[in-house]
């Protein structure tokens, strides 16, 4: 039991720090023009987090409870990050 709980700990450990670092992930605003399954298309203002300017682009989004409740014409603010040679949505809401 003892082997198996410090297994648990020793893998859920990075996990754990994943979360806090997208938490830091500063917000970036932007308006839904379009959803395509888990695409979505944002004219978007700055993303200080990929140290993109504003422009109208069609992003992967990984947050999929969260692009679920939007739609066309929502106005959103989103967090991005570069991964895998792509800039990724990892969470998206309406905006505040
Ligand atoms: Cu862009």
């Amino acid at each position: 039991m003892k082997l198996l709980r410090a297994f648990v700990i020793a893998f859920s450990l990075p996990f754990s720090f994943a979360a806090v670092a997208a938490d830091q992930t500063p917000w970036a605003q932007g308006t839904i023009k379009k959803i395509a399954g888990d695409k979505a298309t944002i004219a978007h203002g700055p993303i200080d987090s990929v140290g993109m300017g504003p422009m109208t682009m069609q992003f992967p989004v990984k947050d999929s409870a969260g692009l679920a409740k939007l739609k066309a014409g929502d106005k959103v603010r989103f967090q991005a990050i570069m991964a895998g040679g792509e800039i990724v949505v990892t969470r998206i809401e309406p905006a505040k």
